[in-house]
């Protein structure tokens, strides 16, 4: 497997993980669908930054004129932002983006899929792919579940996207066997909101925590993934009346032109930025900063555990 793996991961992330430095991944999806040029491509540069300065090396993935990378230069993650063709790359998209030499930011699922077999442990998102409503009849679920189901890798978000139907994901992450930590909280949040009416199971307190939940996970070899959800504080939220009235337009609107497949979730993104008036643009961002920060700290307990413990795989 190893010798015939096509994954190119930069000299600063193979150089950390060779050391047993802290090492966190993050997705370009986010930055090239999720949030507008140009700001997009300050927050991709302002993210990695953020984890140089908790002396974490960032390792941004991508799909490179068809080489999946971990571990972006500077150049390539200016492009992945600005450049309009990029495409959407999960996972089914992999094979095909890379033989046809094509250029794609990578999904939760894809991007916990190529960090995982780079050896990487941890990754950092905004909120996660789940069940979108009316799933029932459209059978829309985002492919990171199952992605989360079968890749052990520990996923810092805000919970999954409130444009989603969040008690059914719940639903389905149980039932897939991936462990969900409320980080300093019991209540599962809620990405744009702080929170959700649905109470969390385990809740940790401490970086540290979650490194041992791994290195448990790890000692009897579950595939799964670990999701810390890391909730918003109070004030950084967005209005929970104008996320409902925007969401229900939101919802109509897309069903009205038939918005289908891998632009549901752009185009409702793009919709509530342009509703609330950036409101949510900013809180999107705050999330993805605050989940980055938590991610850089589990990264840097999770290198001290397996430095401790030398029988630990990884
Ligand atoms: N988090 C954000 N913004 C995003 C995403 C996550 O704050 O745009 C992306 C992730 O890449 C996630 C994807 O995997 O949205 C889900 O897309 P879909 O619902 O089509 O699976
Ligand atoms: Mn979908």
């Amino acid at each position: 497997m190893a010798g015939r793996s096509n994954i190119v991961v930069s000299a600063a992330v193979r150089e950390a993980l060779a050391v047993g430095a802290p090492v966190v991944a993050l997705e370009s999806t986010l930055i090239a669908h999720g949030l507008p040029r140009p700001r997009n491509r300050d927050v991709a540069l302002e993210l990695e930054d953020q984890l140089r300065e908790k002396g974490v090396t960032p390792a941004t993935v991508a799909v490179i004129d068809g080489l999946p990378r971990v571990g972006l230069d500077e150049a390539d993650l200016r492009r992945i932002a600005d450049d309009t063709a990029v495409l959407k790359v999960s996972v089914r998209d992999l094979p095909v983006a890379c033989a046809t030499g094509r250029t794609g930011a990578t999904t939760v699922a894809s991007t916990a899929l190529l960090a995982a077999r780079a050896g990487i442990r941890v990754f950092a998102t905004g909120g996660l792919g789940g069940v979108h409503r009316g799933a029932g009849d459209s059978f829309d679920e985002s492919a990171d579940l199952v992605a989360l189901a079968t890749t052990p890798i520990t996923v810092v978000c805000a919970g999954v996207k409130s444009i989603l139907d969040v008690g059914a994901t719940l639903e389905r992450l149980e039932t897939l066997g991936v462990t969900v930590l409320g980080y300093r909280t019991s209540t599962f949040p809620g990405f744009y909101l702080q929170h959700t009416s649905y109470d969390l199971d385990w809740r940790v307190g401490e970086p540290g925590q979650v490194a041992t939940v791994m290195a448990a996970a790890d000692a009897m070899e579950l595939a799964s993934a670990i999701v810390v959800a890391n909730p918003l504080p109070t004030d950084q939220a967005l209005d929970p009346a104008l996320h409902d009235r925007v969401l229900t337009d939101a919802l109509t609107w897309a069903a009205d032109r038939g918005i289908r497949g891998k632009s549901v979730t752009p185009f409702l993104l793009e919709t509530f930025h342009l509703e609330t008036g950036g409101a949510s643009l900013e809180v999107n961002i705050n999330a993805v900063r605050n989940n980055v920060s938590v991610a850089a700290d589990v990264a840097v307990a999770w290198a001290r555990t397996a430095a401790s413990d030398p029988g630990q795989p990884g």
